[in-house]
């Protein structure tokens, strides 16, 4: 797994590259980035990267080349290490509110392929030339506008190679998480650890109770209800897969105050 960053701010990347669970899977060499500044592919003495917007408006637009240039090293490099051939080549992804929106079952369809070479643009936007021409699909991480690309390549990363074979340790282990096929889909149940009372407030009793089935149904009864409450569409689409059973719907008939 390989992920080619085109971006204005490289350094913005040592979060994800040298931090918490993608910073030690880095440091094994489970996946490598690398960063491409179209700064450094251009020629004019200013390192000019962006320029007045065609039709006026505020702001300004992405140079096409510079990007491309920036691309087309990416691309090179990633044929040079053999991590593409020229069958198989990674896609060029741009981040953009205006793409498919990222999600669980995507992030699981990332981590079986090779990487991207991710695209962070800045200030009001890129040459839509470039787009056109450079660019395979775009990617949403929601309904929301950054100041740039990068925060959302990180999340896109960061949601992938945690999943990638070796990444996480037993303890860690994404077989518990949120949105997990273990839990159907439903959201995960609340955690509690020392100590015993806090604040006056006492762990839930079957927590302690070292029963493991009564511990496994109350977690699934919290699961339940919590997504019943929250997000409502995860049990419609759970239900529609045909992965809750009677016990399950008794749970959620009782409602919300059987917690
Ligand atoms: C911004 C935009 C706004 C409305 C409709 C489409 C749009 N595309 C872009 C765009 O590509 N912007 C570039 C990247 C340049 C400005 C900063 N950019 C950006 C990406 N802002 N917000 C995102 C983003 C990426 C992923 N998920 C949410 C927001």
């Amino acid at each position: 797994m390989r992920f080619d960053l085109i971006t204005l701010f490289p350094d913005m990347f040592s979060a994800v590259r040298d931090q918490g669970v993608s910073g030690r899977a880095h440091a094994r060499g489970i996946w490598a980035l690398e960063c491409w500044n179209p700064r450094d592919y251009t020629t004019d003495v200013h390192r000019t990267v962006d320029d007045r917007p065609y039709g006026g408006g505020p702001g300004m637009v992405m140079l096409a080349e510079p990007l491309t240039q920036a691309v087309e090293a990416a691309r090179a490099a990633r044929l040079q290490a053999g991590v593409d051939t020229r069958d198989a080549r990674a896609p060029v992804v741009l981040l953009s509110p205006a793409g498919r929106t990222h999600d669980q079952a995507r992030a699981r369809r990332w981590a079986a392929g090779t990487g991207a070479i991710l695209i962070c643009g800045r200030y009001e936007g890129i040459d839509q030339r470039f787009i056109d021409c450079c660019v395979d699909e775009e990617v949403s991480l929601g309904d929301f506008v950054l100041s740039g690309g990068e925060l959302g390549a990180m999340v896109l990363m960061d949601s992938v190679v945690r999943l990638l074979p070796g990444v996480l340790n037993d303890a860690e282990s994404a077989a518990q998480d949120s949105f997990n096929p273990a839990l159907d889909g439903l959201l995960d149940s609340p955690h509690y650890t020392r100590p015993e009372i806090w604040r006056g407030n006492a762990v839930p009793e079957p927590l302690l109770s070292g029963h493991h089935a009564r511990i496994a149904a109350w977690r699934r009864a919290q699961s339940l209800m919590l997504t019943a409450a929250r997000r409502p569409d995860l049990i419609e689409r759970a239900r529609a897969s045909g992965t809750l059973d009677a016990c399950d719907e008794r749970i959620l008939d009782q409602g919300p105050d059987r917690a």
